[in-house]
């Protein structure tokens, strides 16, 4: 009785600490190991290789469902200090490698968003780096259906933008095992396509995000559902190099879902609620682990 007390209070105690201590935050480091960031899982395959219409490098994404994702997403909740407003939002690409004699990535990503939930692509975060650009920007869908690729469309008016620097960008070759960017990966040429694998990365402040979207959603937060589709261009505001999650189908009149293209609804997550959720799965440990105590003790007696 005494020690399942005991374990019963040393729960209690783990919940209170883990509840009211502030949670582990840090800002998005762009070069941060795959194990920070949260895979972002399509309905259909991984990104084949070598279906990048383009047949480039750096905007071929290559994927195998796991242990090499295709494509992440990192999120900061920001701090109580600042209000909140230094939260951020991050997205990765794993690109099939350099192209030609250029270090840097040269082309553009797009993650297109759906907060209605219905099929239909809203907004865009974009990835500049082409020609002699480099930008990191916000942008709504165009005036078209937007529900496929053959009927998608961005305006190219930005709706928000800033400069794509070290800080909020990185086109980093993939280092594979303990110690590198991908600690689970056992290969850095997933693709085997004799260059290595590139991790594209880029964030940009979440409360931007939040006030773009909630122009059409009254109240979008981190709690809001959103589907993703993401994909790469060589130039202009379309996806017409790789779509991600799709062999080929750049030009597809089939539907987002259809495709496997999209992901399921899901809220951007918010690191409080995992703190929450380890504290109570440790309360209802510590309960099952006085109860088994108890069951003992009893059998013996
Ligand atoms: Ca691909
Ligand atoms: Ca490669
Ligand atoms: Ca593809």
């Amino acid at each position: 009785m005494v020690r399942r007390m005991f374990h019963v209070l040393a729960s209690l105690l783990v919940f209170i600490i883990l509840s009211h201590a502030p949670v582990v935050r840090a800002q998005i480091l762009p070069g941060s190991p795959t194990t920070v960031w949260t895979p972002i899982i399509v309905d259909g395959p991984a990104d084949p290789y070598g279906d990048s219409q383009s047949r480039r490098n750096d905007v071929e994404i290559i994927g195998d469902g796991g242990p090499h994702h295709a494509l992440y997403r990192a999120f900061y909740g920001g701090t109580e200090g600042e209000n909140f407003l230094d939260a951020e939002i991050g997205f990765r690409f794993r690109m099939s490698g350099t192209q030609g004699n250029s270090s840097d990535f040269g082309g553009k990503a797009w993650v297109g968003m759906d907060v209605t939930g219905d099929g239909v692509l809203d907004y865009f975060i974009g990835l500049d780096m082409s020609g002699n650009r480099s930008e990191i920007t916000i942008n709504a869908a165009g005036g078209d259906l937007n529900i496929s690729p053959s009927t998608t469309s961005i305006d190219s008016n930005a709706l928000w933008t800033t400069a794509a620097t070290a800080l909020n960008y990185r086109w980093e070759p993939v280092t594979a095992g303990p110690g590198g960017n991908d600690p689970s990966a056992v290969t850095n040429d997933l693709d085997g396509n004799g260059r290595v694998d590139h991790f594209l990365s880029f964030k940009l402040p979440f409360p931007e995000l939040v006030t773009v979207v909630q122009t059409l959603v009254p109240g979008f937060d981190t709690q809001s559902p959103v589907g993703y589709i993401a994909g790469t261009a060589t130039q202009g505001n379309t996806i017409n190099a790789d779509l991600n999650g799709v062999d080929g189908g750049n030009n597809s009149t089939r539907t987002w879902q259809e495709l496997g293209a999209m992901t399921e609804p899901t809220a951007i997550p918010e690191p409080r609620h995992a703190a929450v959720f380890l504290a109570i799965t440790a309360l209802l440990a510590g309960c099952l682990r006085g109860r088994r105590a108890t069951a003992n003790a009893s059998a013996m007696s």
